[in-house]
């Protein structure tokens, strides 16, 4: 029921504000000087144009504390990676409202609060009111509230804050620009690759009955199965967002990100996740965040070859 989009609309999520280490504010830089895009412009159909985004003035794009960025209900760099991902929700809206492809690379994975629901509302006045459906590829559930949150940093609460599970605390308007058009429904979204949740994340998912596969559940059932079943779930009829966080690789295929964790996807099983989200037709957009080329400088290389597969598996590129 879609049209295939003839333009990808690549867009340079450069923010670590949500992350507690800095660097991942180079990724896409990293991927993007690999040469990723070029080599999808000459072997698909698509052409590219890429948006960079980053702060220049009042809060910056990286997690160090700010004076003009206190915490709020615990929260670190509220202003900051609210500001973040207003500006790349409103960007990646704009691409996907006119019917392009829309690629995200971060960045930390709060940049997923922009994406999410830049895509989400593009996708309701596109089909009139139909919701998008979302998979989250990561090690993490990324759905800690400010409440909930142990590290309280905002790229553990993507998931709440794109859903309304968590809303601007009482007395600050930080998160407002957040309304109904913008948030997904967790009936239609699905994690693969988790391995690192938290205590209260897991309350989270079991209240909310969220469709979730662990790193456990690919080794029991094969990924061919898991994914079967994720887009059995979904249904064929539904424009589909993958959140793709690079830790849901084994640190063997991705060791330069911020908080990699043992043991994870190979790199084929997450090269087949791509493929299998290309054959539905479905797949509107994608993010690919948390390459962070500061923590393995020596393996930052395998880390974006990794990435660049994910990425043009995606696309149709056979890779
Ligand atoms: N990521 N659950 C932890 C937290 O701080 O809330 C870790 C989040 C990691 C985020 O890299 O996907
Ligand atoms: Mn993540
Ligand atoms: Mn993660
Ligand atoms: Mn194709």
């Amino acid at each position: 029921f879609l049209a295939s989009p003839s333009h990808l609309a690549v867009v340079a999520a450069k923010y670590s504000c949500g992350a507690p280490i800095g660097g991942a504010e180079h990724g896409p830089d990293a991927l993007i000087d690999a040469g990723i895009f070029s080599e999808i412009e000459s072997k698909t159909k698509y052409k590219c144009t890429i948006d960079h985004i980053a702060q220049s003035g009042t809060f910056g794009n990286t997690n160090e504390a700010h004076d003009a960025d206190p915490d709020i209900n615990g929260m670190k760099r509220p202003r900051a990676v609210s500001l973040a991902s207003k500006q790349i929700s409103e960007c990646v809206y704009a691409h996907a409202r006119e019917g392009k492809f829309v690629m995200t690379l971060g960045g930390d994975h709060s940049i997923g609060i922009g994406t999410v629901t830049g895509i989400a509302r593009a996708i309701r006045e596109r089909f009139g009111g139909s919701e998008l459906s979302v998979l989250w590829i990561d090690a993490h559930a990324d759905i800690n509230t400010p409440e909930t949150s142990p590290s309280r940093r905002i790229h553990g609460m993507p998931v709440a804050f794109a859903s309304g599970l968590a809303q601007s605390p009482t007395g600050h308007s930080v998160f407002d620009w957040i309304t109904a058009s913008h948030l997904i429904n967790l009936k239609r979204f699905v994690y693969i690759g988790l391995r690192d949740v938290d205590e209260a994340e897991e309350r989270i998912i079991a209240e909310n009955g969220i469709k979730a596969y662990s790193m456990d559940d690919v080794r029991r059932y094969g990924i061919v199965k898991v994914m079967g079943l994720a887009l059995e779930y979904l249904g064929d009829e539904t424009p589909i967002h993958v959140s793709y966080d690079i830790d849901s690789l084994d640190p063997e295929w991705a060791p330069s990100t911020g908080f990699p964790v043992t043991p994870g996807l190979s790199l084929e099983e997450g090269i087949h996740i791509s493929r299998r989200l290309h054959a539905t037709g479905n797949l509107v957009a994608m993010d690919l965040v948390e390459v962070n080329p500061l923590v393995e400088p020596g393996k930052l290389g395998t880390t974006v070859k990794s990435a660049g597969s994910v990425i043009q598996a995606a696309l149709g590129v056979a890779v």
